[in-house]
């Protein structure tokens, strides 16, 4: 017997979403993002239901991303088709998210990472318990943040968006509300309390089931963070952080020396260029830049050397920030 990858169900006002292949950490593959698209389309017009919720099985994951693995197998076995369903139907759902007529809610207990982030933040309610891990990490994979992060990144507070994308810097519980990932933080003991009463009475719920925000612990950061992602390039962030000095911006420089080169190049023009469009423009960006990414050295190294071989040893090509060509970027971009 197979278990299924999307449990979708009626509970009281409410139609349930559960993203549930724990052992992938809820990783959405194509069949999971057409059954969560499915479900709300059956959903859109029925007058039974009264908001939507979206959660993650198991006590890991909301949702660790995409399938990332079997895009890149296609993406090298030359075959475009699967690799261009699987964006344009995860992005289309995004979309239909944002605009979707009925409340959307998704409880995040776990892991929300990439495709996460994509099934959660463009709804109007995200909840976030002391255990939520935000992030967008795909400039450790040699891609870029997409699902929409050049949409919602660049509308963060300061040049936040900008050092979360090309960090890929982890952002868990009260702190993705002060982000702005989640809009309320609810203590993992209250979650399930919470879960029956939304069924039962709808979301005004979720401001009674809410907990004060402890500080945010990128407060001491925030200026810094807005000083040097404030630059006009990633050589001007790196020479920033350069200038500054202190552990911060060392432990910074560091990370970035990490991820993919060109893609912290593409990243940053991408998530630039999404502070001026709409979501559905944004989406249609990023659709056009995983035709090129999906095709160059450092997308199928960094998915072999992070999700497939796990030795997290990447041989980024090229190597080094200062050896990208701008040009080179631009063509990629289009
Ligand atoms: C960076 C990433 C991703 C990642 C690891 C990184 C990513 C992604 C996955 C992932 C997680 C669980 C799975 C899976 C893929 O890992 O985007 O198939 O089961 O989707 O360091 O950007």
């Amino acid at each position: 017997m197979t278990e299924e990858s999307v449990v979708v169900r009626r509970d009281g006002r409410t139609g349930r979403i559960l993203l549930n292949r724990p052992k992938a950490l809820n990783a959405l593959d194509l069949p999971m993002i057409r059954a969560c698209a499915e479900a709300l389309e059956a959903w859109r017009n029925d007058p039974a239901v009264h908001a939507v919720v979206i959660e993650g099985a198991g006590e890991r994951a909301f949702c660790a991303g995409g399938d990332i693995r079997a895009v890149r197998s296609h993406a090298m076995a030359g075959e475009i088709e699967p690799v261009e369903s699987f964006f344009a139907e995860e992005y289309a759902l995004n979309r239909a998210i944002a605009e979707y007529p009925k409340p959307y809610v998704a409880l995040i207990d776990g892991i929300c990472m990439g495709g996460g982030i994509g099934v959660s933040v463009h709804g109007a309610y995200r909840v976030a318990t002391e255990h939520a891990m935000f992030a967008m990490p795909e400039t450790a994979i040699g891609f870029f943040p997409d699902i929409g992060a050049t949409y919602f990144l660049p509308r963060l507070p300061g040049s936040l968006g900008m050092y979360l994308g090309l960090t890929g810097t982890r952002v868990q519980g009260a702190d993705a509300v002060h982000a702005g990932f989640a809009t309320h933080f609810v203590p993992r003991s209250q979650l399930a309390a919470l879960s029956a009463a939304l069924a039962e009475d709808g979301v005004a719920v979720l401001g009674p089931h809410a907990v004060p925000l402890p500080p945010f612990a990128l407060a001491p950061q925030r200026a810094a963070i807005d000083r040097c992602f404030s630059a006009d390039s990633v050589p001007g962030i790196i020479a920033r952080l350069e200038a500054d000095g202190g552990d911060w911006a060392q432990q910074t420089l560091a990370t970035l020396r990490g991820m993919s080169p060109s893609s912290l190049f593409w990243s940053f023009e991408i998530i630039r260029r999404g502070a001026a469009t709409t979501l559905p423009q944004a989406l249609e960006a990023e659709l056009l830049l995983t035709r090129t990414v999906t095709q160059h050295a450092d997308f199928q190294e960094g998915v072999r050397a992070m999700v497939v071989d796990k030795d997290r040893q990447p041989k980024w090509q090229p190597a080094r920030i200062e050896d990208v060509k701008p040009g080179e970027i631009a063509r990629l971009l289009g």
